[in-house]
């Protein structure tokens, strides 16, 4: 089997969407999600102006040797839009191998080691009130795990929390909005938000919570610490991660388990955080983590040191990306959780895919290769709209980490 001809589709059904098509001679084609989040034009380039042509000809089953092509061949390794495009061929590969062979990407990756992929759903609010009604509603959906996050006293928006009657979608179209800040305001806030939720719903339910890489390492240990009579499934990024010994400081203080590396993209990002035993989940995810070739090995290391996975699905993760992320969840021997965030119905039209939900798990299918299937002429009705994730501020103004 030969490549044959590789095309990128931008669309925006709601928010911005990079698909690859890898077409073969043998007719059968493989989908890949390039999408990354107020960056998207860079991944299209990288791609259709570097890639593609490197790609005609090659044997689509060798996902092996063209990662390593395009990894090592390209001289500049990692980095969030070089790893997002191997991600997309990687992703496109496996689709083709799946559909080729006849069988679900899952029984490529070493064969079910569970029967459904255990998904968190946000659940958000303004105010404590209203988060505990969110986390009410998830749970009567079926979920059996929930991220809460709660507006913040004093502070006019923040970060994961919807603004008016929308849903809550990291990126926002037009130029970048701003908000501000209050480490002091969250650190007061966070405790006494899972204290009542823990007292409305019980000790079942897995609560998850977000900090958005904001903290210090020793406001981290201290947040986890006066959260730990709530028994949290995770408390994600607690601080930004380029230094990885931060998380050193945060260990030795809590018991709160720690996920963190949605933006990683490179094993490398997170080597230490791993084998030091810092960390308990690794939220590195299909697409910005170099698809599902490299996604594989950094879930087998982190198997050696007790960490096991979180996948990253917020909604600018495409269909094609929670496809490949349910595969993966399905198959390796540590998954942990995996993050849901449903897109909206017109991104699932655009993206008609065969992965379900049911009772608090999700399902990839048992359709041939990947699953999901790209609308080329519905997504054209849908064109690329420059859109970013917000800038955050302190109080005084000061940039901050998102
Ligand atoms: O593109 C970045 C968003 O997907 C991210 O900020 C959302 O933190 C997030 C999460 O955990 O889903
Ligand atoms: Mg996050």
């Amino acid at each position: 089997m030969k490549i044959t001809r590789a095309s990128v589709n931008v669309c925006s059904p709601g928010r911005n969407f990079v698909t690859l098509k890898i077409e073969t001679d043998q007719g059968v084609y493989g989908l890949g999600d390039g999408t990354l989040n107020g960056r998207e034009l860079a991944v299209v380039s990288y791609l259709a102006d570097h890639v593609i042509p490197c790609l005609i000809a090659r044997d689509p089953f060798q996902t092996e040797d063209i990662w390593q092509y395009l990894y090592r061949g390209a001289y500049w390794r990692r980095g969030p839009v070089t790893m997002s495009a191997i991600a997309a061929v990687d992703m496109a590969l496996w689709d083709i191998k799946g559909k080729a062979l006849n069988t679900p990407v899952y029984n490529l990756l070493g064969g079910k080691s569970r029967n459904g992929v255990m998904v968190y759903a946000h659940a958000n609010g303004k105010d404590i009130e209203q988060t505990i009604d969110a986390v009410g509603r998830e749970i009567e959906r079926g979920y059996l795990a929930v991220r809460a996050q709660s507006g913040i006293p004093g502070l006019d928006s923040t970060y994961g929390v919807a603004k008016g009657n929308k849903p809550y979608e990291p990126a926002e179209r037009g130029l970048p909005s701003e908000s501000l800040w209050s480490t002091e305001k969250y650190l007061r806030h966070a405790p006494k938000l899972f204290e009542r939720v823990r007292q409305h719903f019980g000790d079942d339910v897995h609560l998850l919570h977000d900090c958005h890489h904001r903290l210090t390492p020793i406001e981290a240990a201290r947040l986890g610490r006066e959260l730990e009579p709530y028994h949290l499934f995770w408390m994600e990024d607690p601080v930004p991660a380029e230094l990885q010994e931060g998380f050193a400081v945060i260990r030795q203080h809590t018991t709160t388990p720690i996920a963190t590396g949605e933006v990683f993209n490179s094993i490398w990002d997170a080597k230490m955080l791993i084998e030091k035993q810092w960390i308990d989940y690794i939220r590195m995810t299909v697409v910005h983590g170099g698809g599902l070739t490299h996604l594989k090995k950094v879930a087998d290391f982190a198997a050696l040191f007790h960490v096991r996975t979180g996948c990253h699905g917020a909604t600018d993760l495409s269909p094609v990306s929670m496809a490949a992320a349910l595969h993966f969840g399905l198959a390796v021997h540590n998954f942990g959780v995996q993050e849901h965030m449903p897109h909206n119905e017109e991104t699932d039209a655009v993206f008609p895919h065969g992965y379900s939900f049911d009772s608090g798990y999700m399902y990839p299918g048992d359709a041939p290769g990947l699953g999901v299937e790209l609308d080329e002429a519905l997504a054209a009705k849908y064109p690329y709209q420059r859109a970013y994730l917000p800038i955050n501020r302190k109080l005084d103004g000061t940039l901050f980490d998102w």
